[in-house]
């Protein structure tokens, strides 16, 4: 082919630049240098940025999707490079969030020849089979002349439908193959591509008829209206029907918390209020929520849901997850952004007047849970022992923020506490991994955050287990000026490890928390001194009536900051759900009991 031919990574890097595609996170290896070269000839149009470690390039680009709604890329080198992704890609496909992953593999003429990093016993090049579980697709181009056709296709499979991460696999030699004389015009394949489909108008007829006859209804959101850009409709219908909206842990935000008709979590560990409406509707409304075991308390009935008698109409873009875990009484195939358009335009038309007696009755109990549930949750606000209260330590980091503010919440306890106790009031303000639950997400995804949304305040609420893990994150906040706040929650444990082996185990514990060995006390290393070690402000924080204002400071600070926060382990959020771990049995609701039907 002629020399004046774009090889297969410019054709890439061109594309990503069309798709206005501003970073690309990655980490070199010999398998992807090819490809570094093409983002060296443009890094006036696309940035890139070198992390530590791989797991923490997709976490970068899984969040900065999260927070703006543009995919991004990685890139990653050929073997173990790329055998540092799967974690990312896992999170980002169960969470649904796109981001394109562009893995190195070996030559193709040295395909099945073992050459070094190639995983070759079971077949050639094998990285795909590797990844197949933990992305929506993945594309091998072997010729040159491939990668124009792969790179939209992988674009488009992306983005379209329920989004994904998907995975680009490129040998090294068709990084520098010729390709093509340019690469595709996405206003050809894909920038006009519209998937928000409504629901069929019999069903649309029956979902609004089922809503306007309902004594008990309750909403359920989920991600899908956060990420399908659906909080105004949402809550147009909402206060329309005066229907009470609750969340599933990844719908927190999408309505107002502090709206009245705002519920707030359902879950195991859920709110009273919440469960108890969502257990007692007669019509569900669930929109975009996948009804996983957190939120559905392990799908025992009388806890988050009882599904039947409850009716449920459950919408969503993919109808996988219709008729998962609960019977429908409508199951509509929709975007719910579209469906709730579709749903408004109904009711103008119909134009229902008033809010039905048993409608009024229903809202008054329901204040009358919530009121049962404030007097129980009440002492923790306010307890001022040290180490700091779990309740107190959400609710101050909570206070201390800005409403436009952006927390990025790590896996364990301290997840289950925050998603309790923060009260965001937008929907893209509380982050937080939910289907795959990698340690380390929010470590590394708020660096993605910053990105996203420079002139918004970005914490990460992180484990000191997910920290210690990903640590790197400090060197890169430094080199790229990225003034992200750390608060690691310091409880010297996988505390929510430990609080299983204690709570299912009869608290027969082990390899759960950090000891010195001689001691016996609790041992971790000095994150304070560590950040500072590496450029990185870092403080330590002990009592209750400080976290708030050191919070304030170092979001103030404008450069890169950890706050080392002494949290206590020996509690546990309590909630109206329960969790089963099969085989060890189900845990107690912490307050109020299971609900039975005509009970
Ligand atoms: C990469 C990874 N390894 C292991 C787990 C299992 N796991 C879930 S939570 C948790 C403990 C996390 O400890 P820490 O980061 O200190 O948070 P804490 O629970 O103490 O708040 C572990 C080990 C996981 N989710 N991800
Ligand atoms: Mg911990």
């Amino acid at each position: 082919m002629a020399s004046n031919l774009l090889n297969g990574g410019q054709v890439i890097v061109d594309y990503l630049i069309q798709e206005k595609v501003p970073y690309a996170f990655g980490l070199c290896g010999h398998g992807n240098i090819g490809f570094i070269d093409a983002l060296y000839e443009r890094q006036d149009d696309i940035a890139t940025i070198s992390v530590h470690h791989e797991t923490v390039a997709g976490f970068m680009a899984d969040v900065y999707y999260r927070v703006s709604g543009q995919p991004t890329a990685t890139f990653t080198s050929c073997g173990p490079g790329s055998a540092n992704l799967p974690i990312s890609l896992g999170n980002a496909f169960l969470d649904s969030v796109p981001f394109l992953a562009v893995t190195g593999n070996v030559p193709t003429s040295q395909f099945n020849r073992g050459a070094f990093q190639e995983l070759y016993r079971h077949y050639q090049a094998d990285f795909p089979s590797t990844v197949q579980a933990y992305c929506k697709r993945v594309f091998q181009p072997t010729r040159g002349e491939m990668v124009p056709i792969a790179v939209r296709q992988a674009w488009k499979t992306m983005v379209t439908g329920r989004p994904g991460p998907v995975v680009l696999d490129m040998p090294f030699d068709i990084f520098k193959e010729a390709a093509a004389e340019e690469a595709p015009k996405p206003e050809d394949w894909n920038a006009n591509i519209s998937c928000r489909c409504g629901a069929d108008p019999e069903g649309l007829a029956k979902a609004v008829e089922m809503l306007l006859t309902a004594e008990r209804p309750v909403i359920l959101v989920g991600q899908g209206v956060k990420y399908g850009g659906a909080a105004a409709d949402l809550l147009a219908l909402a206060e329309c029907l005066r229907i009470p909206v609750a969340c599933s842990a990844s719908g927190i935000g999408a309505i107002d918390s502090e709206h009245p008709l705002a519920l707030g979590l359902v879950a195991r560990n859920g709110a009273y209020q919440a469960n108890h409406a969502t257990r007692q509707a007669d019509v569900l409304l669930a929109l975009g929520v996948r009804f996983d075991d957190r939120t559905s308390s392990s799908w025992l009935p009388g806890y988050s849901f009882t599904i039947p008698p409850t009716r449920l109409i459950h919408v969503d873009i993919d109808p996988d997850e219709i008729g998962r875990n609960y019977p429908v009484a409508l199951g509509l195939m929709a975007d719910v952004r579209t469906f709730l358009r579709q749903v408004l335009g109904e009711l103008d038309a119909r134009k229902p007047t008033g809010i039905p007696e048993a409608r009024a009755r229903w809202l008054e109990a329901i204040e009358g849970y919530r009121k049962e549930w404030k007097a129980f949750i009440a002492p923790g606000f306010t307890d001022d022992s040290t180490p700091i209260h779990p309740q107190r330590a959400a609710h101050e980091i909570d206070k201390a923020l800005a409403e436009d503010a952006i927390l990025v919440s790590d896996i364990g306890v301290h997840h289950n506490w925050l998603i309790q106790f923060c009260k965001p009031t937008r929907p893209d303000s509380l982050i937080g991994s939910m289907g795959f639950g990698p340690m380390g997400f929010g470590v590394a995804g708020v660096l993605g955050a910053k990105l996203a949304a420079p002139e918004r305040p970005c914490v990460s609420v992180c484990g000191d287990g997910a920290f210690f893990m990903h640590a790197s994150v400090l060197g890169t906040a430094v080199e790229y000026q990225l003034p992200v706040v750390w608060v690691v929650w310091n409880n010297y444990a996988y505390a929510s490890i430990r609080g299983l082996q204690r709570g299912y185990l009869d608290g027969r514990e082990l390899a759960t928390d950090f000891k010195h060995p001689e001691t016996g006390a609790p041992y971790n290393p000095d994150f304070a001194a560590m950040a500072r070690s590496a450029g990185v402000d870092g403080v330590s924080v002990d009592r209750a009536a400080d976290l708030g204002d050191a919070v304030r400071e170092a979001v103030a600070a404008g450069r890169p900051y950890l706050i080392d926060a002494n949290i206590g382990a020996d509690q546990n959020p309590q909630g109206a759900g329960v969790w089963e771990l099969p085989g060890l049995g189900q845990s107690r609701p912490g307050f109020g009991s299971r609900y039975q039907p005509g009970s």
